[in-house]
């Protein structure tokens, strides 16, 4: 009996140490194979000197207890001596300067605030590893760096390495009610308790403060961009004070989204116009009283005329004069003020695409300084494929931010697997030709191409409080690329999805490879079976899971016909200079090159152009036929995918293998609705034999229209 019970506990044992439930994210540290490394890390790690102080080395002491251990068996050990047993010397330049080259120092000083220097300093005959930062922010990046070249068995101490962001902001912008319910979330509730803020602690907060700052990730915006003016109110002031002085070691401000109507909601006042007195007031005093709280809050972000939220205009204002009241009231003290550029209503204009050119391009220069405007990367909305936003090099004189959506809201929501870094690549990567003929998105966004200097990466977080964070737990590798991207938008999908795996899963070449395979695969395997060629917004109602084409009734604007428009001639949206002339709105280089759609490239076909069923693409083959194999093809990748995986049983712990395997299935089922009720649904109006490569549709169009999905997550609410 003794011996059963023993057994019983050495299995139980056995399983919880290898069990991984995702909750480590990329930072779970796992034991150094390489038998060198092991020794010459063990060696860093056994005599660490800091030179100084901050609150922001209590955090390096934290993290590498957790790692060392972990890494090489055992604790790190810190020293206070500078010089005896000491291998690794950290701090500020300023406090090295004696024992720093002029050449390190110089290179330093380049690298700005939240820059590193890591490499090796010989001083009175030792060799000293250092890890170097104008301020202790940057100190903290650089060991992140290095913990991730030890896990990433890449570390080579004679390899000197600096580093430093390209961007200022990198931030996530969470979309969380106070009731704890997220927009467009698809990881279950929003981490942040408000309820039991300020008084309760949750360890959630330091952990996602930790992988953020391991990352670079160095701004979050708390709250719902459909604001409850309630978050400015002291009591909540007490409670964001908490999480913003728990961020604050790991380089993190908080902003809040703020309800423009709040004047009028918590405020008393009759109105919100941002041109009356008391208004100007209100604003004033509510941010003292923020800064009161939190000294080095970071401001504002706000949607304002955008899907019923209030704005100045209902004041005869413009948004200028909406988002100067508010970065008036930040200015004295350093604060931003992010306003959003995704607003549209078909009152202004007929095509949707065209809308925040015309409300924000004629206000270029209006803006105060510390104001930017964060710009979703596509012109319509977070869409598998979008052309760049053409506001990106249409406003010279005004601060612009990217936004891009973490979240998965039209790219699979909970149950696929999509790696989005491969999508912000091509959109940083896109060729503007404005300001400059060689601009592009990215130098736009950090100020290489646009000489601005307040730039900002935004991403719409997915994180919620499911023990892997992300629900999906290969959607952790699409946080991880936003901070990487978002702190250098030059980096490949490629290069970020190696580290990523490894991090995660390992170093072990076969897993490595095609887990990365897979990853690289996903985006363009989801644009297939969802909405190739330039198809767009053609997914379900409200709830946006799965497809839809066939949605129609309320605003024109919010149904798939007005943006597919096919019909028994063709498909697709004119948006050349014979339609609604959005392409007008770019550099007339790519007005030239896309309006000619043998010229275009073929992934923007039908965002352009309104084209006949048979017309002829490069291929050879018709546009029907086209339509055909893309959907097919996507199918055809998702199985792929899941075939790559299910080849890993043996290689990955069996809780992640098993969370992925059965997401898995559900995608390549959902990618196979889509294929079908898609192409069926096309068909009506086509009305052409499907190409004989293709597996036939099946199902009944009818059955698919009629699905229902009461429970899918995120939705808005109802305000
Ligand atoms: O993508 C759409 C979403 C809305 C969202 C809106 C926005 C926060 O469907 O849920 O609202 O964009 O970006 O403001």
């Amino acid at each position: 009996m003794k011996t059963l019970l023993f057994v019983l506990l050495w299995i139980s044992m056995t399983f919880s140490v290898s069990a991984n439930d995702g909750y480590k994210l990329w930072l779970d540290y796992q034991p150094i194979e390489d038998a060198n490394l092991k020794i010459q890390a063990s060696q860093l790690f056994s005599g660490i000197y800091f030179f100084g102080e901050s609150p922001t080395y209590d955090v390096i002491r934290k993290e590498l207890q957790i790692a060392a251990p972990k890494l090489v068996g055992s604790a790190p050990q810190f020293k206070t001596e500078r010089l005896a047993e000491t291998q690794v010397w950290l701090g500020k330049r300023e406090e090295l300067s004696q024992v720093l080259g002029l050449q390190q120092q110089t290179e330093l000083r380049q690298l700005g605030e939240e820059g590193y220097w890591r490499g090796t300093i010989d001083f009175q005959g030792k060799t000293y590893y250092a890890i170097i930062g104008n301020r202790p922010i940057g100190v903290l990046y650089g060991v992140f760096d290095w913990l991730k070249s030890i896990q990433t068995e890449t570390f080579d101490p004679k390899l000197e390495k600096s580093d430093s962001p390209k961007v200022k902001l990198r931030m996530l912008n969470h979309w969380d009610n106070l009731d704890r319910t997220v927009e467009r979330g698809y990881a279950g509730f929003s981490i942040w308790d408000w309820h039991k803020l300020p008084g309760y602690i949750d360890p959630r907060y330091i952990d996602y403060a930790r992988a953020n700052a391991s990352i670079g990730i160095n701004a979050v915006s708390l709250t719902n961009v459909n604001a409850n003016a309630r978050i400015l109110t002291t009591d909540f002031m007490k409670k964001a004070k908490v999480l913003a002085d728990l961020f604050r070691p790991y380089g993190i401000k908080v902003f809040l989204t703020a309800r423009f109507s709040a004047p009028i909601e918590i405020g008393g006042l009759k109105t919100a116009d941002p041109l009356d007195p008391e208004v100007i007031a209100f604003w004033k005093k509510k941010t003292d009283e923020m800064y009161s709280f939190i000294p080095d809050f970071g401001g504002y972000l706000v949607k304002a005329n955008s899907e019923g939220q209030p704005g100045p205009h209902e004041y005869q204002r413009n948004h200028a004069e909406g988002a100067n009241l508010l970065a008036d009231a930040l200015a004295p003290h350093g604060g931003v003020l992010i306003w959003r550029a995704f607003v549209y209503s078909h009152e202004l204009d007929e095509d949707r695409h065209k809308h925040a050119n015309l409300e924000f391009e004629p206000l270029d220069g209006k803006f105060r300084e510390n104001v930017i405007i964060q710009v979703k990367n596509g012109a319509i909305d977070f869409m598998p494929r979008e052309p760049f936003h053409p506001l990106f090099g249409a406003m010279d004189s005004t601060n612009l931010g990217m936004e891009f959506q973490i979240t998965q809201e039209y790219l699979g929501q909970a149950t696929q697997l999509v790696y989005l870094a491969p999508m912000w690549e091509e959109v940083f990567r896109s060729k503007t030709y404005r300001p400059t003929p060689a601009a592009t998105v990215a130098g736009i966004v950090d100020g290489t191409d646009s000489g601005q200097k307040l730039t900002l990466v935004a991403g719409v977080s997915n994180i919620g409080t499911d023990r892997n964070w992300t629900g999906h737990l290969m959607a952790q590798s699409n946080w991880y690329a936003f901070g990487r991207m978002a702190w250098n938008p030059e980096l490949s999908s490629e290069e970020i999805a190696d580290e990523w795996v490894k991090m995660t899963f390992g170093q072990k070449p076969e897993p490595l490879a095609k887990i990365k395979e897979i990853l690289l695969e996903s985006r363009e395997a989801a644009v297939n079976y969802m909405m190739p060629l330039g198809l767009h917004h053609i997914m379900g109602w409200d709830h946006h899971y799965g497809p839809g084409p066939w949605v129609t009734g309320g605003r024109p604007d919010w149904t798939s016909l007005y943006y597919h428009q096919a019909d028994s001639l063709g498909i697709g949206f004119d948006r050349t200079a014979s339609g609604s002339d959005a392409l007008g709105q770019y550099a007339p280089e790519i007005v030239e090159a896309w309006s000619d759609p043998t010229q275009i490239p073929e992934k923007y076909l039908l965002w352009f152009h309104h084209l006949p069923w048979d017309f002829k693409l490069p291929s050879g083959r018709t546009l029907w036929d086209e339509i055909g194999l893309h959907y097919d093809a996507g199918v055809k990748s998702a199985r792929q995918i899941q075939a790559n995986w299910n080849s890993l049983e043996s290689e990955i712990d069996p809780e992640r293998f098993d969370h992925v395997r059965q997401l898995l299935a559900i995608q390549v089922q959902e990618a196979e609705w889509w294929r079908n009720s898609c192409l069926l649904y096309f068909e009506t109006f086509a009305k052409r034999p499907f190409p004989a490569e293709i597996e036939k549709p099946t199902g009944d169009l009818e059955e698919y229209k009629s699905r229902k999905f009461p429970t899918a997550p995120g939705i808005r609410p109802k305000w």
